[in-house]
């Protein structure tokens, strides 16, 4: 027992995970013992990963360099360090040295050198040149601006854009999406909390029983994978009579606007169909439920009242406590009145605030001019997604995330299980059928996986 190196309760095909190490088996020259190596799973949808782990530290530094591949627009190189640090997530213990790496999947050469460099120095240099950069850093910034890729960042980055303001004083045209994104980067920026999340739901459930009732609101993404923040606030509508749902979104998105909730607002119609898409155009069906990417305009609370320090909020895993003061006692409260910056024919004030916790934290890059007047609301970015009841299982399943979490049950599916796997369906490419599903467990069984809970999918 003693050469064991990792033991962990996760089941991989129903028989416990256990790493041994072989070369400190065999420096101990143990004759007569049969090595039973059994090696960490691979694919990160047959791993437990927990938002918590032991190895912050060496995935933090992984993370980055995913980041910057990903905005060089390199993907493989960005998702070779995603899966080493989804591996690093998983395991049971703090890593405190290379050789307990050994025999360990998803390290590729250069995740190694970088995990290695870090346990030995502390830090690695490649990771330390990265977040030094002129150009990661204006890459971070400008596609922080909601509506802003890796493409146009990068034009942008080359004639000599580096910052929000600079692309503010540059005068190019921007969409409406990029208009908002700039008008509101500062607090877009700013983590989205837990509680902020319930408000805004209390919100959508309003909207959606206002002009649907019986459909039923979850929430979904990171949230509901148990984080406490998240960029965003993501949920899915449906409604148990397949039909109903048609056309919801629009209805919806008019109530939220008679209301003054929306600052912004992208509606897309729902483009899938099987008997059209066929099974064997499975990936990139992110998009093609009715979808609505908005920025929400949430007040102090969602009746509009302020809430005091020690507000109690109900967030269904127990009540919580919602710290922030959302009266104004700043005397820097400040109003945009940028003309670049103002959304198309909105009838509310253009004053922006930010709420307790968040009025330090925010600089205002944008040069905002000051203002006096209540401190009342914050924007948030809030994304919904309407499916039939009959996608549901899949909806949820496809938009509860990670998104490395995500692409990994595809890949499984497809290598592994001859299955195309999206957000709508399963297709079986040997028996030539969709397989149904009105639950995220039987997907995973009809994949022939261990269900992962939601908190567990984290990768
Ligand atoms: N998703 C995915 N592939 C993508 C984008 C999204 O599979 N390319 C899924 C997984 C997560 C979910 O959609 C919601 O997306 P995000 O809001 O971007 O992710 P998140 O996990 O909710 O992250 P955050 O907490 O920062 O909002
Ligand atoms: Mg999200």
């Amino acid at each position: 027992l003693l050469d064991i190196v990792w033991y962990t309760e996760s089941m991989h095909a129903g028989i416990p995970v256990i790493i041994l190490d072989r070369h400190r088996l065999q420096e101990r020259e143990k004759p007569g013992l049969e090595l039973a190596v059994v090696s960490v799973p691979s694919y990160a949808c047959q791993r437990h990963t927990p938002l918590l782990h032991h190895n912050t530290t060496l995935t933090d530094a992984l993370s980055i360099l995913a980041e910057n591949a990903e905005l060089g627009e390199n993907e493989g190189r960005g998702v070779a360090f995603r899966r080493a640090a989804a591996l690093l997530k998983s395991l049971p213990q703090e890593v405190r040295g290379a050789e307990q790496l050994r025999g360990l999947p998803c390290l590729g050469e250069h995740s190694l050198r970088v995990i290695k460099e870090v346990l030995e120095d502390g830090v690695s240099h490649e990771v330390e040149t990265t977040t030094h950069s002129e150009q990661f850093k204006a890459m971070k910034a400008l596609t922080g601006i909601f509506g802003v890729g890796a493409k146009t960042a990068d034009r942008w980055f080359r004639e000599g854009i580096h910052t929000p303001s600079d692309l503010q004083r540059s005068g190019h045209t921007l969409n409406r999406a990029q208009r908002a994104g700039l008008q509101y980067y500062d607090e877009l920026n700013l983590p989205v909390t837990k509680p902020e999340a319930v408000a805004i739901g209390q919100i959508v459930e309003r909207a959606v029983h206002a002009v649907l009732p019986g459909a039923e609101i979850t929430l979904i993404g990171g949230f509901r994978r148990g984080k406490q923040t998240g960029h965003d606030v993501d949920f899915l509508i449906t409604h148990p009579d397949e039909g109903r749902e048609e056309g919801l979104m629009r209805k919806v998105v008019s109530w939220l606007e008679a209301q003054g909730f929306l600052l912004y607002q992208k509606t897309t119609g729902n483009s899938y169909l099987e008997s059209k898409e066929g099974p064997a155009r499975p990936a990139s069906n992110m998009d093609r439920f009715e979808r609505c990417f908005s920025i929400f305009r949430l007040r102090t609370d969602n009746e509009g009242r302020e809430i005091q320090t020690g507000t109690e909020i109900q967030t269904g895993d127990g009540s919580q406590t919602y710290s922030p003061t959302l009266t104004n006692t700043d005397p820097h409260t400040h109003s945009d009145t940028h003309p670049h910056t103002k959304t198309d024919s909105h009838p509310l004030p253009q004053t922006l605030v930010v709420v307790g916790d968040h009025a330090q934290k925010v600089s205002w890059v944008l040069g905002h001019s000051q203002c006096s007047g209540p401190r009342s609301w914050r924007a948030v970015r809030v994304d919904l997604v309407v499916s039939p009841y009959s996608q549901f299982a899949f909806a949820l399943l496809g938009w509860t995330g990670s998104k490395l979490f995500e692409r990994e049950l595809r890949r499984w599916a497809v290598h592994e299980k001859a299955m195309t796997l999206s957000s709508h369906a399963l297709y079986d490419r040997k028996r030539t059928q969709y397989l149904r599903a009105s639950s995220e467990e039987e997907i995973f069984a009809h994949l022939g996986l261990e269900y992962i809970p939601p908190c567990d999918r984290n990768a």
